[in-house]
């Protein structure tokens, strides 16, 4: 077991009891303290000390309703300094929690007051943004809920899974910067290069999913009849995961918290800092296999979903894997946006930049490799990346939501999308709506510590 309250106990919509309501002249206000220290898991017998908030991992999952202002005084009990960043949420920029751009980072000992307006619905997530932290357990689920929700459903659980090592291999490594190698090889590569989710050879020995191994997995309870929905948050530092479960199928209906047209697959392949919303329909009785594949690396991780009206069905096997993993995956030319639209589906955006991945480096065409990329408030601005790398690199942009070109249009609104490796390409738009200074970064968290980093600028 995890130490302290899970998701577990939050998954049906309560908050946290040390969250409290009040009010103020921007309208209501949550407030929940966040303690970042030292906690100790027990992981299929073993325990480990890691990082965490609250003494959890996952951290409380924080819930309120879009418009509403959240209100979180950080104290900083690690030994290193810290601050917290809102992964999704298009917030004020000094609220950001970007490392020497936004703020300096907290001291250990200290604390800092972190209130800002959250607009937009979704689901989004929070982690701690210095060094290799979010690499241990110092995240949890953001949670924004509409004021009129279009869903229908019975019940939700929030499913944040991470690959682990913190507490079972050489710690120096966060320092080194280089890892162990899988001492049980590498899984066969796919027939197209662009397929290839390759990382490091850093070895995570655990995935879990809300902190669980696979010998102790988190448990859905379903009943039969009902609409349940998940919200799948990865939370690793290094591993895109593949994620399925046995005897159902997933029906897409938000892209990192945006709406999007519901399309059914088996599986989703989510990168890192990635969120999707799936419903599934309970119609199939038993206990079955919520699987969590690391794309292009070894390892497995698991839940399990349970049908409370078939209580005599045995749990699957740790390492049974859902064919429905190697069925019908989700692309992001699957997704259409439903909501908002940011920027003209047809015209030439006001600026472009054409960016280059090649190696941990952002090059962008005709700056130099410090020099910020300059906008201004309004324009339409224009990414468009290739990957000349042997690697993949989950892009995230913060402050904004961009919408990603497919070739169908109207693509999915998103804040965080993949590149795949070796020549694969991917073009997004967005609307400069939102001053101030902000990273865009990959969210592979060692590339990203290699200076895979860029700052976007508003001139004024
Ligand atoms: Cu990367």
């Amino acid at each position: 077991m995890m130490a302290g309250a899970g998701v577990g106990a939050l998954a049906l919509g309560a908050c946290s009891g040390i969250t409290f309501a009040g009010t103020s002249p921007l309208g209501p206000v949550t407030t929940l303290g966040l303690d970042a220290g030292q906690v100790r898991l027990d992981l299929e017998g073993t325990p480990v000390e890691t990082w965490g908030y609250n003494g959890t991992v996952p951290g409380p999952e924080i819930r309120l309703r879009e418009g509403e202002t959240l209100r979180v005084p950080l104290r900083n009990g690690l030994s290193d300094p810290t601050t917290v960043h809102w992964h999704g949420i298009s917030l004020v920029n000094a609220m950001d929690g970007a490392p020497f751009l936004t703020q300096a980072p907290v001291e250990p000992g200290a604390g800092f007051d972190y209130e800002f307006v959250v607009p937009e619905a979704g689901t989004h997530w929070y982690h701690a943004h210095v060094g290799h932290q979010l690499d241990r357990g110092l995240y949890g689920a953001l949670i924004v809920e509409p004021r009129h929700e279009e869903l229908s459903y019975d019940r939700e659980y929030t499913l944040l899974l991470d690959d682990w090592r913190d507490g079972l291999d050489d710690r120096s490594e966060y320092s080194a910067g280089h890892g162990g190698h899988d001492p049980t090889g590498s899984p066969a590569l796919p027939a197209d290069p662009r397929e290839w989710v390759s990382f490091g050879g850093r070895f995570y020995p655990l995935t879990l999913v809300n902190a669980r191994p696979p010998a102790d997995p988190y448990t859905l309870d379903v009943r039969l009849g009902e609409r349940i929905r998940l919200r799948v948050i990865n939370a690793a530092a290094d591993t895109g995961f593949r994620f399925a479960i046995g005897g159902h199928r997933l029906t897409v209906t938000h892209a990192d918290g945006m709406p999007v047209q519901h399309v059914t697959v088996d599986a989703i392949r989510i990168g890192m800092g990635e969120r999707y919303d799936v419903l599934i329909e309970a119609d199939a009785p038993g206990a079955w296999q919520v699987g969590v594949m690391p794309e292009g690396r070894t390892g497995y991780g698991r839940a399990i979903l349970r049908y409370l009206d078939a209580a005599g069905s045995t749990a699957p096997p740790s390492d049974l894997r859902p064919t429905e993993l190697d069925g019908r995956l989700l692309t992001y030319d699957d997704l259409v946006n439903t909501g908002k639209e940011e920027t003209p589906a047809a015209g030439s955006p006001d600026r472009t930049f054409a960016l280059t991945l090649s190696g941990t480096d952002i090059l962008a065409d005709g700056l130099d490799p410090t020099e910020p990329f300059l906008v201004d408030s309004g324009e339409w601005v224009r990414f468009t990346l290739r990957n000349e790398s042997m690697k993949w690199h989950p892009m995230h942009l913060h402050g904004h939501h961009f919408r990603v070109s497919t070739p169908g249009g109207n693509g999915p609104l998103k804040d965080t999308a993949a590149v795949p490796a070796r020549g694969g390409e991917l073009t997004f738009d967005w609307r400069a709506d939102n001053p101030g200074a902000w990273m865009f970064h990959c969210h592979n968290h060692y590339h990203m510590e290699d200076g895979m980093m860029r700052t976007v600028t508003y001139r004024t």
